[in-house]
């Protein structure tokens, strides 16, 4: 099971891991166990992972084949003793799921490690946890197309194709992303990188078709610091075209109700992992004006920029980003580390 932002590295990094322990069981385990990946999203929120659906659908991978975090009860089969999960693009479970950690058996993952260290577990700070996918079932699948194609076009995407403006690509992304194209050459495909790169970019950043509600729940991560919480969605598009969205007001407001936060920070990417703009959302200005001085007082090199949304005073705070590298992965520590981590 990936990570509850079910981006494309989780639902990859899942799908493959899921194939390759099916495929490592013994004969006599074979007779007593499923094995399944788990996407880390409901079904109704499936069609917002829009890289993801493109991809599998590209490669000829039935959506409606794949077993939803709301299609399976986990938690039953937890309690049951009857669970063996394994931990992907992820190593600490979400507050909401902490209790499946019992059944955790594996871990792979390219975030900072926050458990245990275990035997067996493969937590490296890499581009993509792809990367350390490939590194494990490479050599079972050389000659898989799918599995390949696959792996290399979430690499090519997690590590902006290896930009050197983002860096995002470590040595070890470039060592199994050289494989996977050895592979691929081999098969006798003849993949075209920035094709690839360019339509799995594309499909992440299409909201065309989601309306404002979907907008703001396509990538969210919802943190919580002590004493609140915080939504951390992610959009596809500069601050200035995200206000323009038709109803965008409400549908904040909306989403600042029904998940109950003390405000909403949307991040804005341009061209997708460049983030030049953030906006700081909430009803409640005390809460609002403390987090939005951590976030002046970071290396986020922000600057207030005034808004002339309508009814927007004193609710919306809207920021330049001068340090365009600095993305959900400096802003969910920043908060965490200065409001403290609660205890429940
Ligand atoms: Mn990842």
């Amino acid at each position: 099971m990936g990570n509850e932002g079910c981006d494309l590295d989780s639902v990859i990094s899942s799908i493959i891991i899921g194939y390759y322990t099916a495929h490592s069981l013994s004969t006599k385990q074979k007779a007593s166990t499923t094995v399944f990946p788990v996407i880390n999203c409901s079904r109704q929120d499936l069609p917002l992972r829009t890289e993801s659906v493109f991809y599998l659908k590209q490669n000829g991978i039935d959506m409606d084949q794949l077993i939803c975090r709301d299609e399976i009860d986990l938690l039953g089969l937890c309690d049951l003793g009857k669970l063996k999960l394994t931990l992907v693009d992820h190593n600490v479970l979400a507050s909401w799921q902490v209790r499946l950690d019992s059944s955790v058996t594996w871990v792979i993952d390219h975030h900072k490690r926050e458990r245990k260290f275990k035997p067996g577990d493969v937590i490296e700070t890499v581009g993509s946890c792809t990367t350390l996918v490939g590194g494990l079932v490479l050599s079972m699948f050389t000659h898989d197309p799918i599995v390949c194609r696959l792996l290399y076009g979430t690499i090519l995407l997690d590590t902006y194709n290896f930009s050197e403006v983002t860096r995002l690509g470590t040595p070890k992304d470039v060592k199994i992303f050289h494989k996977l194209e050895q592979a691929l050459l081999a098969a006798g495909e003849e993949p075209n990188r920035n094709e690839i790169f360019e339509a799995l970019l594309s499909a992440r950043s299409d909201c065309s078709h989601l309306t404002p509600d979907q907008i703001l729940n396509k990538d969210t991560k919802i943190i919580r610091p002590s004493g609140m919480t915080i939504s951390i969605p992610s959009v596809p598009m500069a601050s200035t075209q995200f206000l323009e969205i038709s109803h965008i007001l409400e549908a904040l407001n909306t989403h600042w109700q029904k998940n109950d936060v003390a405000a909403i920070l949307v991040l804005c990417n341009e061209n997708d992992v460049v983030q030049k703009g953030c906006i700081v959302y909430s009803e409640d200005t005390d809460r609002a004006s403390k987090i939005c001085k951590v976030l002046e007082n970071s290396e986020l090199k922000l600057s207030s920029r005034k808004t002339t949304h309508l009814n927007s005073a004193g609710r919306l705070f809207v920021y330049d980003q001068g340090n365009v590298l600095c993305n959900r992965k400096f802003y969910v520590p920043l908060l965490l580390k200065h409001f403290g981590v609660s205890s429940t």
